[in-house]
């Protein structure tokens, strides 16, 4: 007879348990705080442009390794969007491009942001055991992991709303990729979390969801607790 089995959350309380993870998001870490204060100096913020870089550049491929593992149309047609966001058409640059707007607003040349040569190590694992985690799980898996997002347009918000008054020496335009994200991922989130209060089941189902969104939080601190330690934080 072993412990008894708990009961599996509703929905509703399954949903609860995901977005109380919030207080775990990296608008709460220091480095990210300073940067919305406008203590960041301008080295510091250009780092974090350099090093995002890496992150940005690679969801694109992490999403490709779901959609390869998703056998159902329906859900690739919508996850396929993800990776038009950032890779752009014909028609609309992308996020990619935005991000690379972003460091030409911020004064970077496009060959050092794209040459890597600045991205951390502690960056780069983190960003690769993202992407690994994603090539290795069952896409519903990985669907779970995308859910940070559920904090995203807070962070984007915040950002558009205190930039531009302590950071003039960014250029505006430099702002669209914030303002991008807003409305995209909304949009994301809204298919990541059905998929996600409908594949986990069971309580034990559950709780490995919150495990694996504990995990990606744990991605995004980490690529900014690397920054911090090598740029600084503040003047
Ligand atoms: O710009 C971001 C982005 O395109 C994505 C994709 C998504 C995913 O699939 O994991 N997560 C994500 C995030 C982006 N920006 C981060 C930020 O702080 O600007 C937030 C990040 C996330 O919350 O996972």
């Amino acid at each position: 007879m072993g412990p008894p089995v708990k009961p599996p959350w509703t929905k509703e309380e399954f949903e609860r348990q995901l977005r109380a993870k919030g207080t775990r998001y990296h608008i709460h870490h220091p480095f990210h705080i300073a940067m919305n204060s406008g203590q960041c100096t301008k080295t510091q913020v250009q780092g974090w442009v350099y090093n995002r870089y890496y992150y940005q550049i690679s969801i694109p491929l992490k999403d490709a390794s779901i959609l390869a593992n998703m056998p159902d149309r329906d859900q690739r047609r919508q996850w396929i969007l993800r990776i038009i966001d950032h890779d752009g058409t014909q028609a609309d640059e992308g996020g990619i491009e935005a991000w690379l707007r972003l460091g030409d607003a911020c004064g970077l040349k496009r060959e050092d942001m794209q040459s890597l040569k600045y991205v951390l190590p502690g960056v780069r694992f983190a960003v690769d055991a993202y992407i690994n985690f994603a090539r290795h799980a069952t896409w519903q898996e990985a669907v779970c992991s995308s859910l940070t997002e559920l904090f995203a347009p807070e962070i984007h918000k915040k950002r558009l709303e205190n930039w531009p008054q302590h950071y003039p020496w960014i250029e505006p335009e430099g702002y669209q990729y914030f303002r991008k994200r807003l409305s995209e991922a909304r949009r994301d989130v809204e298919h990541g979390l059905q998929t996600t209060l409908e594949h986990f089941k069971t309580r034990e189902e559950q709780e490995s969801a919150l495990d694996i969104l504990q995990f990606k939080l744990d991605v995004l601190w980490t690529m900014l607790d690397t920054i911090q330690l090598a740029y600084g934080v503040g003047p």
